[in-house]
């Protein structure tokens, strides 16, 4: 198998929603993220992603943080706020939170005291809290004080903060997949410890992988190439077109691309392999 670097990041990068639906009626506000612990590829921003296969998940593997965890949205100004909803992963399991405390303050270093505390019922399905009374604020923060199994995880698919006529959405962060890369890419000699097969020429990070996608779609290649290989593998024409197409649509973002400005091909770019190659993270 190719190299583990980067594959949680590269992954979810192409599991980013394609579109977030914004109803007429409601104004969208984009908000800030901040939690105690994050693994890569399950960063706090993605509890607010409107997307409900994505997750904030703590650290795991290794260092695993006791409860406590926190998630805390800056609204960027004051809102009225009516209450949160809760949406546990999909299908339930780590980190599903069971006893929670909920903040609703204007100082991002003193969230006072909480105007609501209590266990989340529903491990697999949306968890609604309704204040008892209106609450105004910026800073919305989640406190998890314990996982309904006892783990020392947390994790949250989706954190909706009710507000009337508005809806919270956190700005995608891309910069931190890249800023891996750019570490791994400086660290070679690191690299080198590693297993035999990361200098397979489908795991390399290249100096010209400017997008992760080049990555992604040179794996999906080798992969690719060495299923069929494998017996009984007769049936790949329909991947291979598929491949085909993204790295020909790939190619036309990249070309479209102003030089220097590559947030916008990487987002784009990573759109393109969500539409066409749905991973399910
Ligand atoms: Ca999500």
């Amino acid at each position: 198998m190719y190299s583990r670097f980067f594959v949680a990041p590269l992954l979810a990068i192409a599991c980013l929603p394609v579109t977030q639906r914004v109803f007429a009626e409601t104004k969208t506000v984009t908000v800030k993220v901040s939690v105690d612990s994050e693994a890569p590829g399950y960063e706090g921003f993605r509890a607010l992603d409107g997307n409900p296969e994505t997750m904030w998940h703590t650290m795991f593997g290794g260092a695993n943080p006791a409860c406590p965890h926190q998630i805390t949205v800056d609204l960027g100004s004051q809102y009225e706020i009516t209450g949160i909803s809760y949406l546990p992963r999909v299908g339930g399991g780590d980190g599903t939170i069971r006893d929670y405390e909920l903040y609703i303050s204007n100082n991002p270093k003193d969230s006072g005291r909480p105007v609501d505390a209590g266990s989340f019922a529903n491990a697999k399905g949306e968890n609604t809290l309704t204040l008892k009374s209106k609450a105004k604020g910026r800073y919305v923060t989640l406190r998890a004080k314990s996982e309904v199994g006892g783990q020392p995880f947390t994790s949250v698919a989706e954190l909706r903060i009710i507000s009337p006529g508005v809806r919270f959405l956190a700005a995608v962060e891309t910069e931190q997949p890249y800023a891996m890369l750019a570490h791994d890419l400086q660290r070679r000699t690191d690299i080198a410890r590693h297993a035999e097969t990361t200098f397979h020429p489908a795991s390399l990070i290249h100096e010209d992988d400017r997008d992760p996608t080049d990555v992604v779609l040179r794996r999906a290649t080798a992969l690719l190439d060495d299923i069929k290989q494998m017996p009984g593998a007769a049936h790949m024409k329909e991947l291979e077109k598929r491949l085909a197409r993204l790295k020909t649509l790939s190619g036309k973002v990249e070309s479209t691309t102003p030089k220097g400005d590559t947030i916008s091909s990487r987002k784009s770019s990573s759109f393109v392999v969500k539409s066409l190659f749905p991973i399910r993270c």
